[in-house]
């Protein structure tokens, strides 16, 4: 039996008010290849299907016409699909009668009975237990732990354990012989947010990018999948990773960059191969790339000389430019904007779809209000002087002001800056 997992689509997401929905109708034909290619039996996405619980129509046909292309086809028999927190539960909700006559099963929330979740799929003489856990909200997690002593985290975190234990209990109940599979859309404590390295040498992402990954729930420990499971297909991070563990813990990562911190990702889906109730291998299926996500750095003239050096795919690369003058240039903004100009009009290889600008030497007033809140001019960002800003509200307690840095970072990477 052949399983494929995926995750984190981010159907209808725009990059800095680029959209990128002919990203994912690539990778959405190629996965439908892909999976009648390899005749995949089962396919697993593990939440974040959409970007929002409003998603665009042109996001809604995409997925639309993918199911029912798939349905036409041979392969896969079955889907089974988990909410993340991105997706809408009521957008997930309402199709879900109708998605299960098309044998696509949906978890949008946590049921009353842990029983409800357990999925047994039977192909040939195989069969597998896919055990389909949402994104745990904090209203599903508040009802296991009745002590309002404890505190919230801890609370949420040994909520999520106690629900992956019962459900390994179940599962073995159900069918003990039978392969399991746990799938789940949270933050694990020791996953990696870091690329090894970049063009530029940058080895970390960006700061921004956490909070949103993270988004309110706390992190669980790896030990909270016991080894009755013989494998977690988790949701929620883009890198693609292994998470070391009781058992095989994996996160499939998103199959295309969502940011320019993800540019130097390698997309991949996982083929979980089972062979006489034993999984045979795991595999890493690597996602064709449909464009380069490029950020560069430097002067106005640099980019410049930078800007003609790319090859080309199968569509138009993004840019991101981040200029870096010395000198204070009021006019600079301006210069940039007509070069950005000409350079779409004289190629159809890349498009700049975002820009910011630096001054090291800056000596205008601002110098010194941001030397005042220890900002770093190099780093002078909107995220850092809204952060040295929230540092000094004295009226707000500290998880309010991680909540409230959080939904900046969320409604900043949703912006166009500098646009
Ligand atoms: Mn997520």
């Amino acid at each position: 039996m052949k399983i494929l997992h995926t995750s984190d689509w981010h159907l209808g997401k725009k990059l800095h008010q680029f959209d990128l929905l002919e990203d994912q109708r690539y990778f959405l034909q190629w996965l439908t290849d892909y999976i009648n290619e390899q005749q995949i039996n089962l396919l697993l996405i593990a939440g974040d299907i959409f970007d929002t619980a409003h998603p665009p129509m042109g996001a809604q046909e995409l997925y639309n016409n993918f199911l029912a292309q798939l349905f036409k086809a041979n392969y896969p028999e079955k889907i089974i699909i988990t909410d993340g927190n991105h997706d809408g539960r009521a957008n997930m909700r309402v199709p879900k009668s109708i998605l299960k006559a098309l044998n696509i099963d949906v978890a949008c929330q946590l049921e009353e009975e842990l029983d409800e979740h357990i999925i047994t799929f039977q192909s040939g003489d195989e069969t597998v237990l896919v055990g389909a856990i949402p994104f745990l909200r904090d209203q599903d997690l508040r009802k296991s732990v009745s002590d309002p002593t404890i505190e919230p985290e801890v609370a949420i975190r040994s909520g999520i354990e106690t629900i992956y234990a019962n459900l390994a209990e179940k599962m073995t109940a159900r069918l003990a012989e039978a392969p399991k599979i746990a799938m789940g859309h949270l933050y694990t404590q020791g996953v990696k947010l870091e690329i090894p390295e970049t063009e530029e040498g940058d080895q970390k992402v960006p700061d921004s990018e956490r909070p949103i990954q993270m988004g309110h729930q706390a992190s669980v420990n790896s030990s909270i999948f016991p080894a009755t499971f013989d494998y977690v297909a988790l949701g929620h991070i883009h890198l693609p990773q292994q998470i070391s563990g009781p058992t095989e813990i994996h996160y499939s990562g998103a199959p295309y960059p969502l940011s320019f911190a993800e540019r130097n990702y390698k997309s991949q889906c996982n083929l979980i191969t089972i062979k006489g109730q034993k999984i045979q291998a795991i595999d890493k299926i690597r996602i064709p790339v449909y464009r380069k996500f490029i950020t560069l750095k430097g002067t106005l003239a640099e980019i410049k000389l930078k800007a003609d050096q790319f090859e080309t795919f199968t569509a138009p690369s993004l840019i991101e430019v981040k200029l870096v003058e010395k000198d204070y240039d009021p006019l600079l903004r301006s210069r940039f904007d007509e070069w950005r100009e000409e350079f779409h009009q004289s190629q159809k290889h890349a498009i700049i779809v975002k820009s910011s600008i630096v001054f090291t030497h800056d000596s205008r007033d601002a110098q010194q209000l941001f030397q005042k809140h220890q900002i770093n001019q190099q780093e002078f960002t909107a995220e850092k002087v809204f952060q040295a800003r929230l540092e000094l509200a004295v009226d707000l307690d500290e998880l309010t002001k991680k909540e409230v840095l959080e939904a900046f970072f969320t409604l900043a990477e949703n912006t166009t800056k500098n646009d």
